[in-house]
């Protein structure tokens, strides 16, 4: 007996949830999704900051709908669909909807217009009569990934469950990345449809072309073991011919078919996480048919030492204490790298400045208190702002080790199941949340000339005019030396901070692993039949097992 999907979805939800199978609860969230929702396909465009995702889709469209340019533009998921006229409905967090005119669409999902989504906004839904020839096809703008901006990475990778159509989007200036493949991975896991798009080939010549082209299939070929088609688009030349190009090989045969693609989708999802439920299942069932002595010794085997959650705990640590004793001296090294320039610029703008002052000491000492506070905060505030992607290369390397550590557990730990019960477990992947990290603000360390104060003022300055100028002078790069110090040391303990962060992530996600193994270890044989009737109930719902 089996049903159709959504029976099938309902079953082994069922399973998952009574038997706190706590790793799937991801991808069951994203069966429920897509098929709860309405009857649109959405064909997602999905890829690192600035690898001209919205360009593309404009030029799908016909019209400059998405906004594009050159810092971080899209923040919020953008959803372009066939309809009579131009509207724009934009849906809030409190659920809450209104429209907008066309012409107000940057207001809600720029970032410049709406910084770490202050409007609080879900989606936004532009209507559109030049989709009128992809009718049931929903496109999807989502915000870049791997930007400084972890909040719309953020968006994104909440957003990927949805995805039935993916279009990734590799820029021909930076073919391929360690990012971009795990991206195409993911995708494959969530949509039957993975197209990679290599965008700005104008800055290629046509003989280079090729070479990417062909060296991206190779490497996806490599790493997949299929192929995944890859289409090359720009938007400055040719556009016409690669437009044709991605409409014939991938827009208009899923337009053709949109019920079809759905299917698809749901099925390939459903699989993935029955084909996990599966394991764990028969995991608990072979626990369960054991002697007491024997299912100790079965635990032992599977939960030894080199899957112990302290032995993952101080390799998460280890990891941490590399990355975070690199921190400080990266942002140091990046600051005092300008120190000479600010403090020629510094010194040239106070010299030209002090022929102006007037006053007595007392006064000009504190004027001069005034304007170095302004000047530091003046030539620090854009370091602090271009710093930022110092910042999100240091996370994105502590991200990379927490993995592998993960990774390493959990080739250990399916290595144990399958030595210990012959079964194979795939678990679901660590999903990271990236913490936010803003921008540091400059907090400019005070300049005292009390000792000027106190006991010069009543000096004339045609007196000791040379002297404070020299003074003052003189004290420059000893300011702007504190003061690039304070910065890093600031900067450094935000990136530490995050990096603490996501180590208690990936800890958190290896106990919660342990645990669910641990319980189904423990089974005891009154609970055998329990598994084995789970067991026989999943293969009932007709969703592929292994
Ligand atoms: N040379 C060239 N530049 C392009 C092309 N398409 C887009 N660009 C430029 O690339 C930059 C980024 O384009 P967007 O479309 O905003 O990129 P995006 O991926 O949507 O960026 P985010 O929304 O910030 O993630 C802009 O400066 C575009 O002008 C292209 O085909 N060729
Ligand atoms: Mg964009």
């Amino acid at each position: 007996m089996s049903g159709g999907p959504t029976e099938q979805l309902n079953s082994v939800a069922d399973l998952i949830r009574r038997f706190g199978l706590a790793s799937l609860h991801p991808t069951l969230s994203a069966c429920e999704a897509l098929s709860g929702e309405d009857s649109s396909l959405d064909v997602a465009v999905l890829g690192q900051f600035k690898s001209g995702k919205s360009s593309l889709l404009n030029a799908v469209l016909g019209e400059a709908v998405f906004p594009v340019g050159a810092v971080p533009v899209t923040a919020i998921i953008t959803r372009a669909v066939d309809g009579p006229e131009r509207v724009v409905r934009v849906t809030h967090q409190d659920g809450s909807v209104e429209e907008v005119a066309p012409n107000r669409l940057a207001e809600f999902v720029t970032e410049a217009s709406n910084p770490e989504n202050r409007r609080r906004v879900a989606v936004v839904d532009v209507f559109t009569p030049s989709l009128s020839d992809l009718p049931g096809l929903r496109l999807v703008d989502t915000p870049g990934l791997g930007s400084v901006l972890a909040h719309n990475t953020e968006t994104t990778r909440t957003w990927m469950p949805n995805v039935a159509v993916a279009l990734v989007t590799v820029s021909a200036e930076r073919p391929l990345s360690d990012e971009d493949r795990r991206l195409v991975d993911e995708a494959r896991q969530m949509a039957p449809r993975v197209v990679v798009v290599l965008t700005k080939v104008d800055l290629l010549s046509e003989a280079e072309r090729a070479e990417v082209i062909a060296f991206l299939e190779r490497a996806l070929r490599a790493s997949f073991g299929a192929s995944v088609p890859v289409l090359p688009f720009s938007t400055r030349s040719e556009t016409t011919r690669w437009l044709r190009q991605l409409r014939e090989v991938v827009l208009l045969p899923v337009a053709r078919d949109v019920a079809g693609e759905r299917r698809a989708a749901l099925s390939l999802k459903l699989a993935t996480l029955a084909r996990a439920c599966h394991g764990y299942l028969t995991v608990g069932l072979r626990a369960a048919e054991r002697a007491d002595t024997e299912r100790e010794r079965l635990r032992a085997t599977v939960l030894n030492e080199a899957v112990s959650a302290e032995v993952i705990r101080d390799e998460l640590r280890l990891a941490e204490q590399r990355v975070c004793g690199g921190t400080r001296p990266a942002f140091e090294k990046t600051f005092v790298g300008q120190r000479g320039v600010i403090v020629q610029r510094t010194t040239d703008a106070l010299t030209a400045d002090l022929r102006t002052w007037q006053g007595n000491l007392a006064q000009q000492a504190q004027r001069y208190e005034a304007w170095m506070a302004e000047r530091v905060d003046a030539e620090l505030t854009p370091l602090s702002r271009d710093s930022a992607v110092v910042a999100a290369d240091l996370l994105r390397q502590a991200e990379g080790r927490f993995r592998r550590v993960i990774e390493a557990f959990r080739d250990r730990l399916s290595r144990n199941i399958a030595d210990a019960t012959g079964v194979t477990v795939s678990s679901t992947a660590w999903e990271v949340k990236r913490p936010e990290v803003a921008v540091v603000p400059v907090a400019v360390s005070r300049t005292f000339m009390t000792h000027w104060d106190l006991l010069w003022w009543l000096l004339p300055m045609w007196l000791v005019g040379g002297l404070f100028r020299r003074h003052v002078l003189g004290r420059i790069p000893w300011e702007v030396e504190k003061n690039l110090i304070r910065l890093a040391g600031d900067w450094a303990g935000v990136v530490d901070a995050a990096v603490s962060d996501l180590r208690v992530q990936a800890a958190t996600w290896v106990d919660t692993e342990l645990a669910t193994l641990d319980r189904l270890l423990r089974q005891r044989p009154a609970e055998a039949s329990a598994f084995c009737e789970a067991l026989r109930r999943l293969e009932e719902t007709g969703v592929p097992q292994p």
